[in-house]
C-alpha cells in the first residue's frame, strides 16, 4: 500500500525505508527516508473526515494567502504528486499526502519547560492571527461541528441512553460527576450566541506534536492543518492548556501524578497573548481561564462517550482504556478548577 502511494510521487519501491512516526489517535503517520530526503506520510481516516478532499481544498486557500501576504512564513504544503494532485488515492487504504520533512526541526511529544509552552501558544495565535484578513467561512468544516460542545454533550446523554448497558453501570460515579459540571455546556450556548465571540482560523488540535522546533528551540511553525476550520479562540487556547499543563497525558493511569502547573499556565496566556492581544474583544479575553474548562470537559466527554459507544472512535488498545481517559481527564479538570480564583485574573 505504501510502496504503490509514493509511487504516485515517483518514488521507486527499493529506494526508500518507513517508519511509523507520531502517535495521533485518528490518522496513520510514517516518516519516509531516502538516500536524499525525508517525508512525512499520512493517511487520513476517512471514518472522521469524512470528505478527505476539502482537507486539500482548505490547505491550499490558506496556502495561497500566506504565501501572498506573508511570504517569511515557513507553511508546510503537500507535495504534488505526478498526476498534479495535493492528495493520493489507493484502493486499499484511502487518501494519503506527502509533505516534506523541514531538516534541522523536530516535534516533540511532551513539553518539558514552559518556554517551549510559550513557543508553542506564540505559533497558535500567530497562525490565527496571520490569518485575521482571510475570509474564514470561505474554509470548510473539515468536521461538522467538531468543537460544538452542545453537540457532543448531546452525544453524551444519547450514549447514557443507548450505549453499553455494563459499561453504563460501571461509569456511574464519572457520569454523575462530569453531568454536575454541564454548566459548561451553559456557558458555552452563551458565547455562541455572543456577536463578540469570533469566529477565526482556528488550528483545533494544539498539542505540542503540532509545532516544529528549530534547533535552537524556537517555534517554527504549526503542521497537521486537517481540522483547521472556523472556530472560537478558546478551542486552541484550552487545549493547549488541556495537554502542556499537566506532566502526564491523557493516558496516564496513575491519577496521582495528575497536577496543573502554575508557570505553565503563565507561559501558555503570555505566548497567546503576545500575537493576539490586537484581535481578541475585550470580552473574549475575560474567557481564559473558561478556554481551559470547555477543553478538558469535552475531551472528558468525549472519551467517556466513546467508552459507552464500544470504543468506535478512538479505539482501545486495552479494556477499559477509554474510561482510562475520562476519568484522568476529569481529575485533571477538577485539578484545573481548584486554581479558578488564583488564575482567572491571569491575563499577562
Ligand atoms: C484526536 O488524532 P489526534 O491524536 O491528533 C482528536 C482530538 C483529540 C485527541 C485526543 C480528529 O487527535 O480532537 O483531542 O485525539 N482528533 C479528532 O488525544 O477527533
Ligand atoms: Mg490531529
Amino acid at each position: 500500500m505504501v510502496s504503490s502511494v509514493l509511487g504516485e510521487y515517483g518514488l521507486s519501491d527499493n529506494s526508500f525505508k518507513v517508519e511509523a512516526f507520531g502517535s495521533g489517535l485518528i490518522n496513520n503517520t510514517w516518516k519516509i527516508i531516502t538516500a536524499e530526503r525525508q517525508y512525512i506520510l499520512q493517511r487520513i481516516n476517512s471514518a472522521v473526515f469524512k470528505q478527505p478532499l476539502d482537507i486539500g481544498a482548505n490547505i491550499s486557500l490558506i496556502a495561497k494567502h500566506l504565501h501572498q501576504f506573508h511570504p517569511h512564513y515557513k507553511f508546510i504544503a503537500p507535495l504534488i504528486s505526478l498526476k498534479g494532485d495535493e492528495m493520493v488515492y489507493n484502493e486499499e487504504g484511502g487518501y494519503f499526502r506527502l509533505f516534506p520533512f523541514v531538516t534541522l526541526s523536530h516535534s516533540k511529544d511532551v513539553v518539558k519547560n514552559p518556554e517551549q509552552a510559550y513557543e508553542a501558544a506564540t505559533q497558535f495565535g500567530r497562525f490565527t492571527k496571520l490569518l485575521r484578513d482571510f475570509n474564514v467561512s470561505s474554509l470548510k468544516a473539515t468536521i461538522p461541528s467538531f468543537h460544538d460542545l452542545t453537540l457532543r454533550y448531546q452525544d453524551f446523554l444519547d450514549a447514557q441512553k443507548n450505549g453499553n448497558k455494563e459499561r453504563i453501570k460501571e461509569s456511574e460515579n464519572l457520569l454523575k460527576t462530569l453531568t454536575r459540571l454541564s454548566g459548561i455546556v451553559a456557558e458555552f450556548e452563551r458565547i455562541k450566541s455572543d456577536p463578540t465571540f469570533k469566529l477565526r482560523v482556528t488550528h483545533h488540535d494544539t498539542k505540542i506534536s503540532n509545532v516544529l522546533f528549530n534547533e535552537e528551540e524556537k517555534g517554527l511553525c504549526v503542521i497537521d492543518l486537517d481540522t483547521v476550520m472556523p472556530g472560537y479562540f478558546i478551542s486552541d487556547l484550552g487545549d493547549m492548556m488541556r495537554t502542556y499543563l499537566c506532566p502526564v497525558s491523557e493516558e496516564e493511569k496513575d491519577y496521582n501524578k495528575i497536577e496543573v502547573r502554575t508557570d505553565y499556565y503563565r507561559s501558555i496566556v503570555q505566548g497567546y497573548l503576545n500575537e493576539m492581544k490586537d484581535e481578541l474583544t475585550a470580552n473574549e479575553k475575560e474567557y481564559f481561564f473558561y478556554a481551559g474548562k470547555f477543553m478538558i470537559y469535552m475531551q472528558a466527554i468525549r472519551f467517556l462517550t466513546d467508552y459507552l459507544n464500544n470504543d468506535k472512535y478512538y479505539g482501545a488498545a486495552y479494556p477499559g482504556h477509554n474510561l482510562v481517559r475520562a476519568a484522568n481527564q476529569a481529575i485533571l479538570l477538577s485539578r484545573f478548577m481548584e486554581k479558578e480564583t488564583l488564575w482567572s485574573d491571569f491575563t499577562a
